[in-house]
C-alpha cells in the first residue's frame, strides 16, 4: 500500500504532506560526542518517513507501519517515560518543539521507519527527525530553512531522546540525520556544534562502503550505554575539565597517571578501567581529526587503518564491541577491506567496511559463511553511500 493510501486507511483523513529523514552510519569518532569531542557521520540512503496531517484539537494520534499499533495522547500529558516506546520518539519531539516556545497544535502522524530497527543506525533519531520536519512543515516553523534551524531542530530532538525517550545520548545522531549532504561526511564539533563538509565519494575511487547489521541486540536504554557516559563524566570531574575534549592529547599519558592517584579508589570502577574509558575517547578524538584529513587527500589506505585503530580502541579500551562485530571487522580484514569497524553504540548493531569494489561480493560472502559456522543469526549486509538530510 502507498504511504497516503496508509494514512487515509489509519485516520480517514488526506495527509497534508510528506517528510522524510535518514538514519546514519558514523565512519569515526564513537562515543565522543558526549564528551564535547569530533564525530564524522554520513546521512544513509534508508529513510524513515512522516505523513502528516494537523488537528485542531491539542492530541496526537501517531501509527507505525512496522508495528501496526497507534497511539493517542494529549500534547500536555507527554511527559518523561510517557509514552514509552517507539512512540516517545514522535511525542517527545512535540513536546521539545512547545518546552522550547513554539506554538505547535496536535497531528495525525504515520510513521514508515525503513532504517533497520535496533541495528545502530539511528532509526530512532530517524523518527525524530522526520517527525520534526512534519510538524514545522505542519506549523510553518521554518526549520529546514538553513543550517543554523536545522541544528537547533536537531538540539529539541535530542531533547526528545534524552527527556522524555529518557536515552541518555549525545546529539551526533540527530545533527546527521538534519544536516547530512549527498557525497559528504559531517565533522561535527560537538564542543561548539560547529560543522563542516568532507568530501566522500569513494565511488570514484572504485571503493564500496560495506554496511554490515550484525542483527545482536543494540539498545541504548539498556544500562550499559549509560554507564560509560558515567565513567566519563566521572573522569572528566577527577581532572577538573568541563569534558574529556579539553584533554591535551601530547600530554595523555601523563593525564593518565594523575587520573590513577584523584579516583583513588571511589566509584563503581577501579581507576585502571576508567583510565581506559578516557584513553580511548581522547585517541578517537584525534583519530577523527587524522580521518578527516585523510579523506579530503582520497588517501584511503590511510581511513582505513584508522577505522581498524578505532575499532582495536572500542573494544579493548572501552568495552563497547561483541563477538559478532568483531567477527564482522575481523573477517573483512582479512578478505581485503581497508578497514573495519562497528558504528554507533555498540553492544550490538552494525559494522562498516571500506572495501575495494572487486573484493565487496567475496567479503560479503565470507562474513555471512564466518556467521553461519559460528552459529549466528545471519547478517545483514549492504553498501551504503552518503545521502542527504531531513527534507
Ligand atoms: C549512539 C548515540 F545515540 C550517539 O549519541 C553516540 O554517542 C553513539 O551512540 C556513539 O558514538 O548512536
Amino acid at each position: 500500500m502507498q504511504h497516503r493510501e496508509a494514512f487515509v486507511a489509519r485516520f480517514g483523513r488526506e495527509p497534508q504532506g510528506s517528510w522524510s529523514a535518514p538514519g546514519r552510519v558514523n565512519l569515526i569518532g564513537e562515543h565522543t560526542d558526549y564528551n564535547s569531542g569530533l564525530a564524522l557521520p554520513i546521512g544513509l540512503p534508508q529513510r524513515t518517513y512522516a505523513l502528516a496531517a494537523r488537528r485542531t484539537d491539542d492530541r496526537l494520534r501517531v501509527a507505525s507501519l512496522q508495528t501496526g499499533d497507534l497511539v493517542e495522547i494529549a500534547i500536555p500529558q507527554i511527559a518523561p517515560g510517557v509514552p514509552q516506546g517507539w512512540a516517545s520518539y514522535v511525542a517527545g519531539v512535540a513536546w521539545a518543539l512547545r518546552a522550547d516556545g513554539f506554538d505547535i497544535g496536535g497531528a495525525d502522524v504515520l510513521i514508515d521507519g525503513q532504517v533497520p530497527l535496533g541495528a545502530g543506525l539511528s532509526s530512532s533519531a530517524a523518527i525524530e527527525c522526520a517527525t520534526g520536519a512534519a510538524l514545522s512543515g505542519l506549523y510553518d516553523l521554518d526549520l529546514l530553512a538553513d543550517d543554523t534551524d536545522r541544528a537547533h531542530l536537531a538540539v529539541l530532538c535530542r531533547r526528545a531522546e534524552n527527556e522524555i525517550a529518557l536515552a541518555p545520548t549525545g546529539g551526533m545522531d540527530q545533527a546527521a540525520s538534519l544536516l547530512a549532504r549527498a557525497g559528504q561526511a559531517l565533522l561535527l564539533d560537538c564542543r561548539d556544534g560547529a560543522t563542516r563538509l568532507v568530501p566522500f565519494e569513494i565511488e570514484r575511487d572504485g571503493l564500496v562502503l560495506l554496511v554490515i547489521d550484525t542483527r545482536a541486540h543494540h539498545a541504548l536504554v539498556d544500562g550499559q550505554y549509560g554507564a560509560r557516559r558515567a565513567s566519563c563524566e566521572r573522569a572528566a570531574a577527577a581532572l577538573g575539565l568541563p569534558s574529556l575534549r579539553e584533554v591535551d592529547p601530547a600530554r595523555l599519558d601523563a593525564v593518565l597517571a594523575d587520573l590513577v592517584g584523584l579516583l583513588a579508589g571511589d566509584g563503581p570502577e577501579p581507576p585502571e578501567v576508567v583510565v581506559r574509558r578516557v584513553r580511548h575517547v581522547v585517541t578517537e578524538i584525534e583519530r577523527v581529526q587524522e580521518c578527516a584529513a585523510a579523506m579530503t587527500a582520497r588517501d584511503w589506505e590511510g581511513v582505513g587503518r584508522l577505522f581498524a585503530a578505532s575499532h582495536a580502541s572500542l573494544r579493548d579500551d572501552f568495552e563497547v564491541s561483541c563477538l559478532e562485530l568483531d567477527l564482522a571487522c575481523s573477517v573483512a580484514q582479512d578478505q581485503g577491506a581497508l578497514g573495519a569497524r562497528m558504528t554507533g553504540g555498540g553492544f550490538g548493531g552494525s559494522a562498516i567496511a571500506l572495501v575495494p569494489e572487486a573484493v565487496a561480493g567475496p567479503v560479503q560472502a565470507a562474513v555471512t559463511e564466518a556467521f553461519a559456522a559460528a552459529g549466528l543469526t545471519a547478517p545483514s549486509i549492504f553498501a551504503a553511500h552518503a545521502a542527504p538530510g531531513a527534507g
